[in-house]
C-alpha cells in the first residue's frame, strides 16, 4: 500500500514534496526522492526526521496485519498501538493537524452483522490486529476531540495489488492466487471455497485514501474511520474468475487458521456514509482487477523471464 500511495502522491505534489520511509532498506531502489530508513518506534528519529523537513501531513501506514499479528501479538500491540501513539504525539507536538492513519474491517468481530455491514455497529474483535485497530479509532477521534486534530482513516477491506508481495494477512490468499496461476501450478487456498469477505483492487485503495485526504474536512461526519465496501467474493468464485482467463488454473482448499479469522469477519460492508460525505465510488470488479492483475504480472514475470 505505502508504494503506491508514495508514487500517487508524487504524482500529485512532486517528487521533491514526498519524503518517504521505511524500516526495511531494499525499498530505496523503487523510489525517486528523499527516503529515511526509520523503525516506527523510534520517536526521537521520528521526531527529528519531521523537523528537518518541515513535514505538514503524515499518511501512517506501518503496522503488522491480522495473520502475522497471531503469530507475534506483543510486537504487533507494539508496532500497532505505540507506533500510532508515536506518530500522533510527535504530528500534536509539531503542529501537524493532518493524518491518515488505516483502520480495517478486522474491527468488526463474530457477533457484528455480516452482511451490508453498518458505519456504526457492534465491534468485537477476538483477534489482536482486531483489538489495535479498535483501540487505534479510539485513539485517533480522542486526539482529533482533545489537540483539534484532523486525522482521517479508512476500514480498509483486503487489498489486491500487483506492485507488492501481500503482507501477512488473512485476505493475502486472493493476491497469492494470481501469482499461483501464472505459474500454472495448483493453488493451495487457505481459507474455505465459501469464506465470503471484502475486497478492493489496489488502485482504487489509493485512490479512496487521496480522496479522503482531499476532501472538504466540514463534509465528514466521521470521526473514527470509515467503511469501504469494495467488493465481496468468495475463493470460489475468484478462482472461476482466473479460470475465464487461464482456463487450466485449478484450487484445491485446505483451510487453517486464517480461516477463524476470515469467519469472525464480515461477508459484505455498507459505505453508503463514505458515498455520502466525499462521494466515494468504487471502480473495480471482480473480472476487471482478474483481467488487470494476470496482465501486469504476467509483464513483470516476462521482464523477470527475458
Ligand atoms: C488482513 O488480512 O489482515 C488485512 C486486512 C483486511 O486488514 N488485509
Amino acid at each position: 500500500m505505502g508504494t503506491e500511495v508514495v508514487l500517487e502522491l508524487q504524482k500529485m505534489f512532486g517528487i521533491g514534496n514526498i519524503i518517504c520511509s521505511d524500516i526495511h532498506r531494499p525499498l530505496v531502489e523503487k523510489f525517486d526522492g528523499k527516503f529515511y530508513a526509520l523503525d516506527v518506534l523510534d520517536k526521537v528519529a521520528l521526531c527529528k526526521i519531521t523537523r528537518e523537513n518541515n513535514i505538514t501531513q503524515i499518511y501512517h501506514l506501518a503496522a503488522i496485519l491480522s495473520a502475522n499479528a497471531e503469530k507475534t501479538p506483543h510486537l504487533a500491540w507494539r508496532i500497532n498501538m505505540d507506533g500510532l501513539l508515536n506518530v500522533l504525539e510527535v504530528a500534536k507536538d509539531n503542529k501537524i493537524k493532518k493524518l491518515f492513519w488505516p483502520s480495517s474491517i478486522a474491527v468488526f468481530g463474530p457477533d457484528t452483522p455480516k452482511n451490508q455491514t453498518p458505519q456504526n455497529t457492534i465491534m468485537n474483535p477476538n483477534t489482536i490486529y482486531g483489538i489495535t485497530k479498535v483501540a487505534g479509532e479510539k485513539l485517533c477521534a480522542y486526539y482529533n476531540e482533545k489537540f483539534d486534530m484532523d486525522i482521517r482513516s479508512l476500514r480498509y477491506p483486503g487489498l489486491i495489488g500487483y506492485k507488492s508481495l501481500p503482507g501477512g494477512g488473512t485476505t493475502d490468499y486472493a493476491v497469492d492466487i494470481y501469482h499461483k496461476a501464472l505459474k500454472s501450478t495448483t493453488f493451495i487456498c487457505p481459507l474455505s471455497t465459501k469464506s465470503m469477505l471484502p475486497m478492493m483492487f489496489m488502485p482504487d485503495a489509493v485512490r479512496a485514501t487521496i480522496e479522503l485526504m482531499e476532501a472538504d474536512g466540514n463534509k465528514l461526519s466521521v470521526n473514527t474511520s470509515y467503511n469501504l465496501a469494495g467488493i465481496s467474493f468468495t475463493p470460489e468464485e475468484i478462482a472461476l474468475s482466473i479460470k475465464k482467463f487461464i482456463p487450466d488454473f485449478s484450487i484445491k482448499y485446505s483451510p487453517d487458521f486464517r480461516e477463524t479469522i476470515a469467519e469472525s469477519w464480515p461477508n459484505s460492508i455498507d459505505d453508503s456514509v463514505a458515498q455520502e460525505d466525499w462521494k466515494w465510488e468504487v471502480a473495480y470488479n471482480l473480472d476487471e482487477i482478474t483481467k488487470e492483475m494476470i496482465s501486469h504480472l504476467k509483464i513483470d514475470q516476462h521482464e523477470v523471464n527475458v
